[in-house]
């Protein structure tokens, strides 16, 4: 059958591999400039993994590793992701260099470093030239970025979409239950 209609053939694995790829939960990918970032990233990690998100975590260099950079960015909407965290400090160009090759989100993440207590990094995020964006959440703010990778996965996503209003929830009943405790204290 596959030799006599070659054509066809592939033109329903073409539909069958769209179809899969539409139905199958997009990956976030977390990139690290260093492993030193590793301890300020665990949260998003975790997080991620508490939303039941598939992840790559990668150890990957704008300056070191340039080229392993643009390899990575630029296969990444193929390799099934939906959206690339990137976590780095100082100079930190690690997010908009992955911004460069690739039309998936990306969300920076600047991370706090002895020298100017994250205020390097983040600049070096937030003010990216005209065209190429990256979200960029607060000096290690490892557990936003994953909570915001989460909501752009769920515009695609029902069972994610509920997984985040149950989260909320949880959140807003952990600020009413604190609000109540404060009640009963005498100022
Ligand atoms: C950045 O420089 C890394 O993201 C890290 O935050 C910082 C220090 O890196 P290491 O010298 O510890 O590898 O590139």
């Amino acid at each position: 059958c596959v030799s006599r209609y070659p054509d066809l053939f592939y033109r329903f694995l073409k539909i069958y591999l769209a179809l899969q790829e539409g139905f199958m939960s997009k990956k976030v990918a977390v990139i690290m400039g260093s492993d030193s970032d590793l301890d300020t990233m665990r949260p998003c990690i975790q997080r991620l993994k508490s939303f039941g998100i598939s992840t790559e975590v990668h150890i990957i260099s704008a300056h070191r590793t340039p080229a392993a950079a643009e390899r990575f960015a630029s296969q990444a909407r193929e390799n099934g992701f939906g959206a690339i965290i990137a976590a780095a400090g100082k100079a930190a160009h690690l997010a908009g260099v992955l911004a460069a090759y690739t039309t998936l989100p990306v969300i920076g993440v600047p991370i706090k470093t002895s020298m100017m207590g994250g205020l390097d990094a983040l600049l070096s995020m937030v003010q990216m030239p005209k065209g190429i964006p990256v979200a960029c959440v607060a000096v290690d703010g490892a557990d936003n970025a994953a909570i915001l990778s989460a909501q752009m996965l769920a515009l695609s996503d029902e069972a994610l979409s509920d997984r985040l209003v149950q989260f909320k929830a949880g959140m807003a009943a952990e600020v009413e239950a604190k609000d109540h405790k404060i009640q009963m204290e005498e100022f």
